[in-house]
């Protein structure tokens, strides 16, 4: 197939076109460096030395093609689509701190990740309906309801009547927030136009390498710890090698859906091999595992005392406004039902990131100022 991915720099993005050229595809990755820049602004790097956007396609021995352009501006998407079949739209500003920094990070979150998903869905209006649109979502949709997460879609009995409609939305930053538009505008253009649109609401991602990644050390993908960009077990890793406690915000009752890279790219091929009928705007909840913070700040732990590093554990005030003793059980049936079977465990993956990062520890010093978590909900 040809496949056009979407944000192709990204954390997620990078591995991704490298597992699909592996996989037979003719893969076009397209990037605006975006998130080299946002970490930048926060005072971060990666942890992991990354090569520039086009010389990793220089790097990497496969049928892929580069090109830096900006999708959240530019129009230019209708002419290539004419030959794409799949598009995968990583392409959004995915931190939830920073679009609480300010008014202008809020603003220009929605703005980015607004616009750049209209221009995809007009292109695909206009150009080519029949292209497959893949997206990204966010379990963070959902909020953290007092009953049980569906897929999208749920059966209402209210006032004597029935119908199937979306579960409530309820998020909690104005990243999720913009991710509630891109998934409804996603939705209604797909209705409307006879698009057909797999969207998958992502968990928290975490993990170092894939199979590719792994090939050589400059075909590496970003690891971000900082406040801001830094995910939750990626952090907690790297404060283990700055030899600070891990941070788990309030109680650390609350509970998400987590997803390895590895998983990750399982779960998006399954969903190219399996594209819905035209018309039909279907979802995926996509993670492997659901965990507490506090099980999670355990299994580093223990991880890293087994491989005689020392880890210990703080409770910090919460700086965002979340529920933090709550009830969570969403579904992931509909991934499962095209094949999705989680590899690897937990304690593996953790163990894999403490031997990355062993050897980077003077870059995760040389940034820990950035480590804190200094953003506050209100
Ligand atoms: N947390 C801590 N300590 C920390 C950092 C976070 O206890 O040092 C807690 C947070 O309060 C939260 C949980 O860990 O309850 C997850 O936080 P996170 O920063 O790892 O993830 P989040 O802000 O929720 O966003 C991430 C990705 C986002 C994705 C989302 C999926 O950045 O792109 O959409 O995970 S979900 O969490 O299911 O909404």
């Amino acid at each position: 197939m040809n496949v056009l991915v979407l944000g192709a720099d990204g954390y997620q993005g990078w591995p991704l076109v490298m597992h699909l050229s592996e996989k037979g595809h003719s893969v076009v990755g397209v990037d605006n460096l975006a998130r080299r820049a946002w970490v930048k602004e926060v005072g971060a790097w990666s942890a992991i030395p990354i090569q520039s956007f086009l010389k990793r396609g220089h790097l990497f021995d496969g049928d892929v093609s580069l090109h830096i352009s900006d999708i959240s501006e530019n129009m230019y998407l209708g002419e290539m689509l004419e030959d794409v079949d799949a598009i995968i739209h990583l392409a959004e500003q995915p931190s939830a701190p920073y679009a609480m920094k300010s008014l202008n990070h809020a603003t220009y979150t929605m703005k980015n990740n607004v616009n750049g998903t209209l221009n995809i869905l007009w292109a695909l209006r206009e150009f080519n309906p029949d292209v497959h649109l893949i997206r990204a979502g966010t379990m963070g949709i959902y909020g953290t309801p007092n009953v049980d997460i569906p897929e999208g879609k749920f059966d209402l009995d209210y006032h004597d009547r029935r119908d199937r409609l979306f579960f409530p939305n309820s998020p909690g930053s104005y990243y999720h927030l913009s991710k509630v538009h891109t998934y409804q505008q996603s939705a209604y253009a797909t209705k409307t136009w006879d698009l057909k649109t797999s969207s998958f609401e992502q968990g928290v991602i975490y993990g170092v390498n894939t199979e590719e990644t792994r090939r050589d050390p400059s075909l590496a993908t970003r690891f971000d710890f900082d406040g801001v960009f830094g995910t939750l077990i990626n952090r907690f890793c790297a404060q283990v090698m700055a030899g600070k406690p891990l941070s788990v915000f309030g109680t650390g009752e609350q509970k998400r859906g987590f997803a390895t890279l590895e998983n990750t790219l399982q779960a998006i091929d399954l969903m190219l091999k399996n594209p819905p009928p035209t018309g039909e705007f279907k979802t995926y909840n996509q993670f492997d595992k659901v965990y507490s913070i506090m099980e999670l700040a355990e299994a580093v732990q223990a991880a890293a005392q087994s491989v005689d590093l020392d880890c210990t554990i703080k409770k910090i005030p919460n700086p965002r406004m979340e529920a933090e003793s709550h009830y969570y059980n969403p579904s992931t049936q509909n991934l499962r039902d095209i094949g999705f079977n989680p590899k690897g465990t937990l304690t593996e993956e953790i163990i894999d990131m403490f031997e990355a990062l062993i050897p980077m520890k003077q870059r995760i010093l040389a940034k820990d100022a950035s480590i804190a978590a200094k953003v506050k909900w209100k």
